[in-house]
């Protein structure tokens, strides 16, 4: 092969090669989130937090990650047979069978509002969702 038909194939190739290798190192950058705290029973303000989830990766991990580099954000969860991870308090706040009282899990996504039917350990998060973490009646 001549030069000029070498340095052409290695382009031709390389350009085969760039878009791929684009698109997969983009599928390992953390999508950033926004996670807000709403309480709609007491008059307290929301709170914001913004955290990353990984690609394809449950809320209940981002949720994780927020707690091991935020001191402000604490929340536990129980395990349900069937379901999977129950949220159970948020920031010290519990909620109550006996009251009536739980934390909702609804989302902002770009297309709008909704209440997802799974919870946090099976919701995947869009990159620029806004999940919004409410304490409420039942
Ligand atoms: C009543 C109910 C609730 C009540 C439970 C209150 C109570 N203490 O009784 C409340 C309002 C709290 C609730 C909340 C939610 N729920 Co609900 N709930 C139900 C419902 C209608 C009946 C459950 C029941 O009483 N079963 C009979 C009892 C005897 O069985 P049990 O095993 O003891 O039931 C317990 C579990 O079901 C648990 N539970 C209820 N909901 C959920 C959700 C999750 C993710 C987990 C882990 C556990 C759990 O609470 C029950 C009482 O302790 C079912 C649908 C159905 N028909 O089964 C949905 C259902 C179980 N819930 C569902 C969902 C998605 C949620 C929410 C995530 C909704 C949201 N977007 O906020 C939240 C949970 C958020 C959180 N904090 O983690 C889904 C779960 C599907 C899935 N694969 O994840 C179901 C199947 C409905 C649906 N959309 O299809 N729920
Ligand atoms: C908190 O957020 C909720 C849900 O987005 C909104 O309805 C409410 O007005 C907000 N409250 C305050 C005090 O900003």
């Amino acid at each position: 092969m001549s030069m000029i038909t070498t340095t052409t194939f290695l382009s031709a190739a390389l350009l085969l090669l760039v878009p791929g290798i684009l698109t997969q190192a983009s599928s390992y950058e953390p999508d950033s989130i926004q996670l807000m705290i709403v309480n709609s029973i007491a008059n307290v303000p929301n709170v914001t937090y913004t955290t990353d989830v990984v690609f394809r990766g449950i809320l209940l991990g981002a949720m994780r990650r927020l707690q091991e580099t935020n001191t402000d954000f604490r929340f536990t969860y129980t395990e349900d047979p069937n379901y999977g991870p129950f949220l159970v308090s948020v920031n010290g706040l519990a909620g109550d069978n006996t009251e009536h009282t739980y934390w909702e899990l609804l989302v902002k996504t770009s297309e709008g509002a909704i209440r997802p039917n799974v919870g946090i350990g099976c919701y995947i998060p869009q990159r620029n969702d806004i999940i919004i973490l409410k304490f409420t009646i039942w």
